[in-house]
């Protein structure tokens, strides 16, 4: 169930309760593809990063450890000792960017695994039963993300069939959680609109997604190789025909801007490998910007990343020290680094439920969206 709190312009503050707890939103999911955020950041250290929500895959976890296993270890949460909510990605995106020799068909995807090169069927059914073993708080639909641009008839035809791989999905996820043996037997099942870059496409999916019977909805196939003003207009195109009632979720996406951005433009659910993969190259983002902790000019800073960061990371550690520990190698460096940036990425959305909250937000954005957008040398 979603309650939307206080709108501020086409922003929400909202509560999305699930069997796992309430979440506050908007909201940012921390990537732990596979049952781990990388970095070496456990679920324990993700309760002081102030983490609502926790997002694996399925097609991680299928190929390796397998969710059988997962099942036998009595799901997903009892497996990563994680209470609150947890989202599972359908492997539709993941097929599509990972495997290779791929054949998609009506009935779903042929394609050879990353790891071992073994040949691998997945369609809505097998996406649906595999997530239902791994006992998420949240499955999403078995889609194709096509990358941008693609010819606009193949956009029509693979959309269409994203369409009945939803139907699909709704039914095996009906049938699996009337199942006695199902772990989470209140699962939710979110759909995903697509349509590539033509608002005819995305607009007209986004209606018939939103009559289907499902828990939210989200926003698919952006920010995969389309400039972001294309991004924000495909948000704007789609957004007056979402439910209202229904969480909102952006995927894959994306900057501290860009969120700002898609916050204002209605959008309630992030997710982005971007603070985990930056933090372990050194990237680290502050509240004046992007910068680099190995930068020379950080060899004798006594001062944390971030002087107004209060993160485990900030509250006890040197630019210096950290700096030495990546120079040297050490993966304290990355996990330091990693803790830093997620804790910024879920404090960023704090302060955008403060500001929607107090009917600040155009201000907030007006501040925080070229500011978060910069590098700071
Ligand atoms: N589909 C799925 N997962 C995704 C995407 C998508 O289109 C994206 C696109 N940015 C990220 N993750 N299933
Ligand atoms: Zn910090």
């Amino acid at each position: 169930m979603f309650k939307v709190l206080k709108t501020d312009g086409v922003a929400r503050r909202g509560e999305f309760h699930t069997p796992h707890g309430v979440i506050q939103s908007p909201f940012f999911m921390n990537v732990g593809t596979s049952a781990a955020i990388k970095g070496g950041i456990s679920s324990l250290d993700l309760k002081d990063l102030k983490c609502q929500v926790e997002l694996c895959n399925t097609y991680h976890l299928h190929v390796r450890p397998g969710d059988d296993i997962i099942y036998k270890m009595g799901g997903l949460h009892k497996f990563m000792n994680w209470d609150r909510p947890i989202l599972t990605d359908s492997g539709g995106f993941q097929v599509f960017s990972l495997a290779k020799l791929r054949k998609i068909k009506e009935e779903g995807v042929y394609f050879n695994s990353h790891v071992d090169g073994r040949r691998i069927f997945m369609g809505p059914e097998e996406s649906m039963r595999i997530q239902s073993h791994l006992a998420s708080t949240i499955a999403m639909a078995f889609d194709e993300c096509i990358e941008n641009p693609s010819p606009y008839d193949y956009v029509k035809k693979s959309v269409d069939r994203t369409t009945r791989w939803l139907q699909r999905c709704i039914d095996e996820m009906a049938r699996l959680n009337s199942l006695p043996e199902t772990i989470n037997r209140q699962q939710m099942l979110f759909a995903i609109n697509q349509g590539g870059t033509y608002d005819d496409i995305r607009a007209e999916h986004m209606k018939t997604i939103a009559n289907m019977n499902v828990d939210g909805v989200a926003i698919g196939g952006l920010a995969v190789g389309e400039p972001t003003d294309v991004m924000y207009r495909i948000i704007e195109t789609v957004i007056p025909h979402a439910p209202t009632d229904k969480p909102r979720y952006l995927m894959g996406v994306g900057t501290p801007s860009n969120i700002i951005e898609a916050v204002y433009r209605g959008v309630d659910m992030f997710d982005c490998v971007m603070p985990s993969r930056n933090a372990r190259h050194a990237t680290v983002f502050t509240w004046n910007g992007i910068t680099h902790v190995t930068n020379q000019c950080f060899e004798t800073d006594s001062l944390p990343i971030d002087p107004e960061c209060d993160c485990p990371t900030c509250r006890n550690f040197s630019r210096a020290y950290i700096r030495h520990l990546f120079k040297s190698g050490e993966m304290l460096g990355g996990r330091l680094a990693v803790q830093h940036n997620l804790y910024f990425y879920n404090t960023l959305m704090e302060k955008i439920r403060a500001a929607i909250d107090e009917g600040t937000f155009e201000e907030f954005r007006n501040h925080y969206s070229p500011l978060l957008a910069s590098k700071l040398v």
